[in-house]
């Protein structure tokens, strides 16, 4: 296993830390602030954090084997620290149940550069980071985003309730038993330029409960078998879809 996190952070974190003392500190604070007051407060510069890169292969996942990553996956999420990017590879990984994603974070897929042709339609360009299993949020899940990435479901590929702000963009998303992504209640809520593709096997592609501040546009839907069921949403939203194909 190697270093599990970029020195990048930990320089950062270790100047936060740095402590003034002796005569000196009146006149440094007058350098910073061009004031003469004892009531700067330095706790801010405590509370200041770097974003890191967290790389789930450093924790065991393996693409292309066949073998179960979720473990690893979950041990790389457990050591990343809110603000992070959880960055993941090129090549399949294989959840044997779903992954829960804590809050804070950005979940990381490699994007491709072919966009996948359908005449007459936007065009989406390939995700290289391929997904056999889904996601889910715990309730009141936040600030989290999940992008480029190719995700293949048994069951539902994007589970979710009563989240905030959270953004799930271009990603192709099957999923095969379930709803491809579901929530209720969510705030603060995107689900834009993604590729939803034969996810004929589930009851809808999107099963969208009581959004409030969300939009939901630009997303194709290739050979599903339902659309998106957007039921009593609430304020602020906004929707458009394309279709292509059922
Ligand atoms: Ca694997």
């Amino acid at each position: 296993m190697t270093t599990k996190r970029t020195n990048r952070k930990s320089k950062g974190r270790r100047v936060s830390h740095v402590l003034l003392k002796g005569k000196g500190v009146a006149a440094a604070r007058r350098r910073a602030t061009g004031k003469d007051s004892d009531a700067i407060n330095f706790e801010s510069l405590e509370n200041r954090q770097l974003m890191s890169v967290v790389n789930v292969t450093d924790f065991g996942a393996k693409p292309n084997d066949g073998q179960d990553d979720r473990s690893a996956v979950e041990a790389a999420i457990a050591a990343s620290q809110a603000g992070d990017v959880i960055q993941f590879p090129v090549g399949t990984l294989n959840f044997s149940n779903s992954v829960t994603l804590r809050s804070g974070r950005t979940y990381q897929g490699v994007r491709g550069t072919t966009p996948i042709g359908i005449e007459n339609l936007p065009r989406f360009v390939t995700a290289l980071s391929r997904i056999e299993g889904g996601f889910r949020l715990d309730a009141g899940a936040s600030n989290i985003t999940i992008q480029d990435f190719d995700i293949n479901s048994p069951a539902c590929a994007i589970n979710t309730s009563s989240s905030s702000n959270l953004v799930i963009r271009r990603n192709r998303i099957s999923a095969h038993g379930d709803h491809a992504v579901r929530t209720a209640g969510a705030n603060g809520f995107k689900l834009v330029d993604n590729f939803f593709d034969h996810t004929t096997g589930a009851d809808r592609a999107g099963e969208l409960w009581n959004l409030s501040n969300f939009e939901v546009s630009r997303n194709i839907l290739y050979y599903v078998h339902n659309g998106f069921h957007i039921c009593d949403p609430k304020d602020n939203g906004s929707c458009s879809t394309t279709s292509a194909g059922s």
